[in-house]
């Protein structure tokens, strides 16, 4: 067969293999689909999670933009009166056993003035804000394949807006009041990257007390426990918690008094790149002049709190303690914050892309897949199929990805696409995957694993979304659950 034969068949091949990923990835999601929100996975995570929502309204919107603008609205039901977006809506029809801490342990956070009617119940913590890109990635779906959708998207931009500038505001005041740019965690759990060696140095401070035993239903739901945190980690988790609860979730008791107080640099960079989401939301909806100068200030603050932290020497930005007052020196991707938030100068981009390249990160001989790991494989408390200390993590390398394009490096975005998809052809839709042999760990068919997917099969290789979307065949969904129209919508070739 000649070069160019050959390189058809392996077009087709890949095309197929594509194909079949996103069929997939919409089963994934058609089997968690709660009717208006997602589990983040069948069995290890049966409520809604924040970001994972947000991440899996950016798959969804693939799939229907009115079920994606849903999964965002049906989060934001239970916004807290502060604005704060809790980090876990409690599924009421969840099996009693299945996780832990339940709704039950969290009954101080239903107590809470601020907090949403109940049920159903809602934590009192919060994660990284990824919504407001996920919204306009709706709109960007919505426009880009045109119709009805675009009036519609447009109404859910309107009434979501002002949910988001709440949520963005919430966390500029209470979650800032030193008015740094940055903004603090009260637990790992916060972070999204739990068990992180970014917190081992602050989670030793944390003394803990009294603490009632506990189940680890986690540990049911994985090959091996120790994918998973380990049990003087999940005390810590607990301990904590009680002192939330103790602080009454009131956010100025629990800064007088909490052990745990951190500026998280990833949450803070992914704030920024939100608000700059905000920004272009507000130009949509006509908002009102003196927004456009409150989200372009947050901006700016954001920046200058990422700038300094930056560590030059490591080529990453640092988390800070709040409490011990001193920068938690960890080698990790959230160092790669600045790169998040978009914008840097091109010292600063190069400086961020030599790190990404190096042996501590995508340049590491022993790597699978050219893609990072969560914790460098150089770093103290690097364990390649624990948790947050090593494996690679989808959702990560789709911010990764998303930020590079913005950043104008489209060559390089590619690759980490690619080996992405690779990774998920190969593996499945795992919640994260050893580095070293691409083995699956944690829960398989990760909702925001194939949310990501299907948003990377519908980006062209520099990018911006097809126009034709090939891979995403037209077919019928029928939800598990019923009743919710959207999901009858075929996706659509545009
Ligand atoms: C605690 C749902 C969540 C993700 C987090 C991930 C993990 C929970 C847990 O699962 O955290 O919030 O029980 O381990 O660390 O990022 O949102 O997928």
């Amino acid at each position: 067969m000649t070069s160019k034969n050959n390189r058809v068949v392996r077009t087709e091949t890949a095309l197929g293999a594509e194909v079949q990923l996103a069929a997939r990835a919409r089963q994934v999601l058609r089997q968690n689909d709660m009717g208006d929100w997602t589990r983040a996975a069948p069995n290890l995570y049966p409520h809604q999670w924040s970001w994972d929502s947000a991440f899996i309204a950016i798959g969804l919107a693939h799939l229907g933009t009115r079920r994606a603008a849903k999964e965002l609205l049906a989060l934001f039901e239970h916004q807290w009166r502060t604005g704060k977006v809790p980090h876990i809506v409690f599924n009421p029809e969840a099996p009693p056993d299945s996780y832990f801490p339940g709704p039950e342990h969290w009954a101080c956070a239903a107590a809470s003035p601020d907090a949403p009617p109940t049920p159903p119940y809602t934590s009192c913590l919060c994660q990284p804000p990824i919504h407001a890109i996920a919204a306009l990635r709706v709109w960007e779906v919505a426009e880009r394949k045109g119709g009805e959708r675009v009036d519609e998207a447009r109404a859910f931009l309107r009434q979501i807006y002002p949910k988001l500038l709440l949520w963005h505001r919430y966390l500029m005041t209470h979650r800032d009041p030193e008015g740094s740019g940055l903004v603090t965690i009260y637990h790992p759990w916060e972070s999204g990257t739990d068990n992180s060696p970014r917190w081992d140095e602050p989670l030793m401070n944390v003394e803990v007390g009294d603490l009632p035993s506990y189940p680890r239903y986690d540990l049911q739901h994985v090959a091996n426990p120790s994918e998973r945190p380990t049990g003087a980690d999940y005390d810590r988790y607990l301990w904590l918690v009680e002192l939330i609860k103790k602080a009454g979730c009131d956010e100025r008791n629990i800064y007088r008094s909490h052990p745990f107080l951190v500026k998280d640099i990833l949450f803070s960079a992914i704030l920024v790149a939100a608000n700059e989401a905000l920004l272009e939301i507000a130009a949509l909806v006509g908002a009102q002049g003196g927004d456009h100068t409150l989200i372009a200030n947050w901006i700016a603050r954001g920046h200058r709190g990422l700038n300094s932290l930056w560590d030059s020497e490591l080529g990453l930005c640092l988390d800070y303690d709040l409490r011990a007052r001193r920068p938690l020196r960890a080698r990790t991707m959230a160092g790669f914050a600045p790169l998040i938030a978009g914008r840097q100068g091109p010292e600063r981009l190069e400086a961020l892309i030599a790190t990404l390249d190096s042996l501590a990160f995508v340049g590491h001989p022993w790597l699978r897949w050219p893609v990072p790991p969560s914790t460098s494989p150089l770093q103290a408390g690097f364990h390649r199929r624990n948790y947050w200390r090593g494996p690679t993590w989808p959702v990560v390398n789709w911010l990764l990805w998303w930020s590079l394009l913005r950043a104008g490096e489209p060559e390089r975005a590619q690759r980490l696409r690619q080996a992405s998809l690779q990774q998920l052809v190969i593996g499945g839709f795992g919640e994260y995957f050893d580095p070293f042999t691409g083995e699956l760990l944690g829960a398989n068919d990760q909702s925001w694993t194939a949310a990501v997917a299907l948003d990377w099969l519908a980006s062209q290789s520099h990018g911006t979304l097809r126009r034709t979307a090939t891979v995403l065949q037209p077919g019928r969904y029928e939800p598990v659950r019923g009743g919710h129209t959207e999901w009858a919508e075929t996706v659509e070739s545009a």
